[in-house]
């Protein structure tokens, strides 16, 4: 390997497939103010805040609150959302993904976690990968969401490394453009038309095979 490198992991979709659990969640929000909520509308609200989601499926449902119900409701999707990552378990890890941090571990190359959820601590608890991370950066800790590169900035900084150097792996469009705009290598797991921006395309998380590992990082 010529120069130190470092990755930093979104989670949402890179990780784990929490999306089906915010799908659910904010489907039966929507049911209770009477509005339809589908998947394709769930895609929307990928690597988007807490808050922000609100906001989208609001404006989906052409419903308006006020403040003091927003924060009900919020509270209420996050505690049903809860109740999902409460049974998540190791199976739930997309393909390839161990693999592939016992690739960066034999290597000792770093690697951070860079997602908008504050749930993210608990998420990776669950799945039993919280201790293999050198840092976690989440929802808690920025105050600019994703496009801004903050998230993936504060990733660097924790792991004493170059932006220059760093690896984002992401499946949202705004998580690629963060990337891109912090000076960062991306990696876009998913549709390669929604993300042709990202350095490299793979279809999905078994894409990371030794090859194309080798093949990046020489
Ligand atoms: P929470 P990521 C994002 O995670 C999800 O993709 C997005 O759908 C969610 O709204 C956001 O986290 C906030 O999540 O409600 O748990 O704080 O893809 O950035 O890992
Ligand atoms: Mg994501």
């Amino acid at each position: 390997m010529k120069k130190e490198i470092a990755f930093i992991f979104d989670l949402d979709g890179v990780i784990v497939d929490t999306a089906k659990y915010h799908f659910l969640a904010w489907r039966n929000l929507a049911n209770e103010l009477s509005f339809e909520f589908t998947e394709k509308h769930n895609e929307l609200l990928k690597g988007v805040s807490r808050v922000r989601s609100l906001e989208i499926l609001l404006s989906i449902g052409n419903v308006t609150l006020t403040e003091a119900q927003k924060q009900t409701y919020l509270v209420k999707k996050n505690t049903e959302y809860l109740g999902y990552v409460n049974q998540m378990t190791a199976e739930e890890i997309l393909p390839g993904i161990n693999q592939l941090l016992d690739f960066l571990d034999q290597n000792n190359i770093k690697y951070a976690l860079g997602s908008a959820s504050k749930n993210a601590p608990l998420i990776l608890e669950k799945v039993g990968l919280y201790n293999r991370f050198s840092a976690i950066v989440d929802g808690n800790d920025v105050s600019k969401a994703k496009p801004d590169p903050e998230v993936f900035l504060i990733g660097a900084k924790k792991l004493n490394m170059k932006p220059e150097n760093c690896i984002v792996v992401e499946d949202a469009i705004a998580g690629v453009e963060a990337a891109n705009t912090a000076n960062m290598v991306s990696i876009g797991i998913g549709d390669a038309e929604l993300l042709k921006e990202a350095t490299y395309i793979l279809n999905d998380t078994s894409g990371f095979t030794t090859d194309f590992l080798q093949k990046i990082l020489n």
